[in-house]
């Protein structure tokens, strides 16, 4: 009795507000559906982030219809709870997955919280916020108990756990229910297979790369399903990687070797199938911004689908003697430290947000963030 565990495929994501990054993630998923047909599993158990936003476009939705249209056809069943990305934070909101339970999709909600295959159990309760924690704790309950009536027990969720976040959890390793052989978990974006209760716990991480702190894991990890074994004592599990199309390239450049860098990168960047997205970061040297940033465009734009750079030119840094002691102001200290952003906006907001704190304006404050945020990230 093999099963697929997928998780995190974001679909609709528009990475960098980009068309291709939204293509990227419907082509890795049919990919990752094609190859779990290709396994001839017996049923599919999908983690939660199946959609990027409560509200998918109809893209998105077409897309997950065509897929699951797909498995109908091999007869693979497919499990789903919704997590935090599809989930409306309303009382009794409906996640859009909801829309494909007449194509056969078994949504495991607070209505529907188990489904049995065979004599395996398949329980689970879709992402609650911190806050929520005790309708998690309240269901474990019930789960913990019905799953006894079963041969085998898969426990499905959608959280943040302090082993494995211990910055961001929901829940601690302790509410969870020590009874089940399987512990099919997504929000962690990164691979994690561990030991707990009677077998298994695993995150097998997003299907694309969402953002940039993911692209350790992934170099290391690889990304794709789990594909698990249920039938043995402890499950077995095989991690069966789908590569996305578009590489994610981090490279950190020191000054002087920019020259001979770029050149490598475009050759590394030539090699490649698809343009990739590139993280640049250009320190220690005395240089000016502007001149590299047009540099780094001209060089490499046409190869690549976007750039990011972080350029940090050495920071001219002020002792007490060179500094204009009668000059001293808290407006030129706060600019001098946001030196390294070299942006008028930045300073700008800094003198707004002392002169409003200080005066307790916080109002005024919300407002000024607001704007600048609209301005900067909308
Ligand atoms: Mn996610």
């Amino acid at each position: 009795m093999k099963f697929a565990h997928i998780a995190d495929s974001h679909l609709g994501f528009r990475q960098y507000g980009l068309y291709q990054r939204e293509e990227d993630f419907f082509d890795v998923f049919r990919r990752n559906i094609d190859k779990i047909i290709n396994k001839k599993v017996d049923f599919v158990i999908h983690s939660g982030d199946l959609f990027h936003m409560p509200k998918p476009s109809p893209k998105s939705l077409l897309v997950f219809q065509e897929e699951l249209l797909k498995l109908r056809e091999a007869d693979i069943d497919v499990f789903a709870i919704a997590g935090n990305h599809d989930t409306v934070m309303r009382k009794d909101a409906l996640p859009p997955q909801i829309l494909s339970k007449n194509l056969g999709l078994k949504l495991i909600s607070p209505k529907n919280p188990y489904y049995s295959y065979e004599d395996i159990f398949i329980g689970g309760f879709p992402y609650q916020s911190k806050p929520y924690k005790s309708n998690l704790v309240d269901a474990f309950k019930l789960l913990s108990q019905e799953a006894e009536k079963y041969e085998k027990r898969i426990l499905v969720l959608h959280q943040g756990i302090d082993k494995y976040i211990p910055f961001a959890f929901e829940l601690e390793m302790a509410d969870i229910p020590q009874n089940f052989n399987y512990y099919a978990c997504g929000h962690v974006h990164g691979r994690i297979v561990d030991d707990f209760g009677n077998g298994k716990l695993a995150y097998p991480g997003s299907t694309e790369v969402c953002r940039r702190n993911e692209i350790k894991d992934y170099q290391k990890n690889g990304k794709g399903f789990y594909m698990v074994d249920i039938s043995k004592d402890i499950p077995e599990i095989e991690k069966i990687d789908v590569k996305p199309r578009r590489e994610s390239i981090i490279k950190d450049i020191a000054y002087p070797n920019l020259n001979q860098d770029i050149s490598s990168l475009k050759e590394k960047i030539r090699s490649l199938d698809e343009k990739p997205i590139l993280h640049l970061t250009v320190e220690g040297g005395n240089f000016n911004r502007s001149d590299v940033f047009e540099k780094i465009n001209s060089e490499l734009d046409d190869l690549t689908l976007s750039i990011k750079s972080d350029l940090k030119p050495k920071p001219l840094i002020k002792t007490a003697e060179t500094l204009d002691l009668s000059t001293l102001s808290p407006n030129k200290l706060l600019i001098n430290g946001l030196s390294e952003y070299d942006n008028e906006d930045i300073d700008n907001l800094a003198i707004n947000l002392l002169d409003n704190l200080s005066k307790d304006k916080i109002d005024d404050v919300e407002r000024v963030v607001e704007r600048f945020y609209k301005e900067y990230f909308d």
